[in-house]
């Protein structure tokens, strides 16, 4: 079983709902930089306030703190992990995999989500989170083009990738991702 996990996927994917389900299941740390990132927002502090604006535009946020709150969470961790959100361009890619390196963690498998464009839309318009408005849901998903999509084929051509269809209910989704993982 893979024990050590990146979640690919557009924004509204599911990325959130099926790593939780997953973590649970297969006793993994689920680390979620969306979450993270809004915890801070939510503490308020300088770093936070930087970070709220940039969420609320649908931009990413950047690579240096990201990284470092990865950093700080998967030292020390001896168990299996399963990364929701994170790497987000190839440069966080690249600095992911030095850091694996260094703590002798190597990536076992990249799960990608595919859902079409016009799902993922209905999808955050119906969950309603202060970055869900129409406007800043389209960037998010120009962002992701641009910038996350690349590592499809970066995690691919290191036969690390592999695809599942997000669409349809969350359990029967959630039963072709445990049979891919296991
Ligand atoms: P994230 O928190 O990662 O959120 P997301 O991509 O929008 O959503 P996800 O794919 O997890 O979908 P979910 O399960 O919630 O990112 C938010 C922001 O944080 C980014 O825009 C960026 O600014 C910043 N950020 C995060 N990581 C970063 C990084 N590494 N570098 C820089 N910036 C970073 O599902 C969406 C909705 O669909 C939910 O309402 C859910 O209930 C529903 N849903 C799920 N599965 C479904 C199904 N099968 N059918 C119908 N609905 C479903």
């Amino acid at each position: 079983m893979s024990k050590r996990i990146v979640f690919l996927g557009p924004p509204g994917a599911g990325k959130g709902t099926q790593s939780q389900r997953l973590a649970c299941s297969a006793a993994l740390l689920h680390l979620s930089t969306g979450d993270l990132l809004r915890a801070e927002v939510a503490a308020g502090s300088a770093l936070g306030q930087e970070t709220k604006a940039v969420m609320e535009r649908g931009e990413l946020v950047s690579d240096a703190l990201v990284l470092a709150i990865v950093r700080s969470r998967l030292a020390g961790h001896g168990g299996g992990w399963l990364l929701d959100g994170f790497p987000r361009n190839l440069s966080q890619a690249n600095q992911l995999n030095g850091l694996l390196a260094e703590l002798g963690q190597p990536l076992e498998l990249a799960l990608l989500l595919e859902v079409p464009e016009e799902e993922l839309v209905q999808r955050l318009l119906s969950r309603g989170r202060s970055d869900d408005s129409e406007a800043v849901i389209r960037r998010r998903l120009a962002v992701y083009s641009e910038q996350t999509a690349p590592l499809i084929s970066h995690y691919a051509s290191r036969g690390l990738l592999k695809r599942v269809d997000g669409l349809g209910e969350v359990d029967a989704i959630a039963e072709r991702i445990a049979s891919l993982v296991c």
